[in-house]
């Protein structure tokens, strides 16, 4: 019995597939951010979310299996309305997902394309995700229709930003929210891991997926709308005045920096599921 199979140890149930596509969807829906909102709120809202921020739906077998990976450090104040409408949201959607909150510890220089292959491998060690989201923490989407699965390309999914009038703003772009199946990260060997500081990595990545012979997928502009919380260049994370030169490298060193070269000194919070329920 594969359903039986799928959902692995500890569940029992044999539940039937979730439909195809979810009843819970409904559409485009306002952000605001209510003042004095706490994770406390977040997790009261959200009582079937456990340990690790996982969720499955209580009633059927999800046909998809989604991590979402944030890059963060000193960002709590936009993480927790992050958390706050993607919750719901993917819920609505009816998804098998986990969100991994990728915290850069000390004071040195941000690097947000090495967190992203840090998240990588450390979601993949722990469950056989079929889809990741690298996901920045201050981008809320505004509507569910915005189906957070992959597609047979890597998917730029903030297509539509407030901050750039709803619109693309060039073809390449690649930042923001985008989406990618195990598969199709490894074969672009992941994110660079030498952008230090804000700039330039989301079109290395753009650049990627292009050198290794693929497309980029793309919502409608009506479905991929993003509001992106205002804010200032965080200190530590300051412009990379060394962002076109590298640039003009990539088609030379793609293979070369990624996944294959990722290193890093791990340090996984798990505090116990009363204080984590709902992050
Ligand atoms: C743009 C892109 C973003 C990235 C960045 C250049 C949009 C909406 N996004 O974002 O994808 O390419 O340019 O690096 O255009 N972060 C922290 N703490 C920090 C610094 C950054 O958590 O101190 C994380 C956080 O998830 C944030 C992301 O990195 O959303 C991108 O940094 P940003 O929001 O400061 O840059 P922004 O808005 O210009
Ligand atoms: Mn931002």
């Amino acid at each position: 019995n594969l359903s039986l199979l799928s959902r692995g140890p500890g569940n029992e149930e044999n539940l039937p597939y979730c439909p195809k596509k979810s009843p819970l969807i409904n559409g485009p829906f306002h952000v605001t951010f209510p003042s004095g909102l706490t994770l406390a709120e977040v997790e009261r809202r959200n009582p079937l979310v456990v340990r690790g921020g996982r969720y499955r739906p209580p009633n059927c077998e999800s046909r998809h299996r989604t991590a979402i990976i944030i890059p963060h450090r000193n960002r709590e104040h936009h993480l927790k309305f992050l958390l706050y409408y993607l919750h719901p949201f993917l819920q609505r959607q009816q998804l098998n997902y986990g969100i991994y909150i990728i915290h850069q510890g000390g004071n040195y220089t941000f690097n947000r394309a090495k967190l992203m292959n840090v998240g990588f491998r450390e979601a993949m060690r722990e469950e056989d995700w079929d889809c990741l989201f690298f996901h920045d923490v201050d981008l809320i989407p505004e509507d569910d229709r915005n189906i957070y699965t992959c597609d047979a390309h890597p998917k730029h999914a903030a297509i539509a930003m407030d901050k750039f009038g709803y619109k693309l703003p060039y073809k390449m772009y690649f930042g923001g929210v985008s989406a990618l199946s195990p598969q199709q990260y490894l074969r672009m060997n992941g994110f660079p891991n030498n952008y230090w500081g804000w700039g330039g990595e989301d079109d290395d990545i753009g650049m990627r997926v292009s050198l290794s012979g693929m497309l980029i997928s793309r919502p409608s502009l009506s479905i991929g709308r993003y509001k992106m919380i205002k804010h200032k260049l965080d200190d530590g994370n300051e412009v990379n005045p060394k962002r076109f030169n590298m640039l003009a490298k990539t088609r030379h060193s793609w293979k070369n920096d990624g996944m294959n070269t990722v290193e890093y000194e791990p340090k996984i919070m798990r505090p116990p599921v009363a204080e984590c329920r709902g992050v």
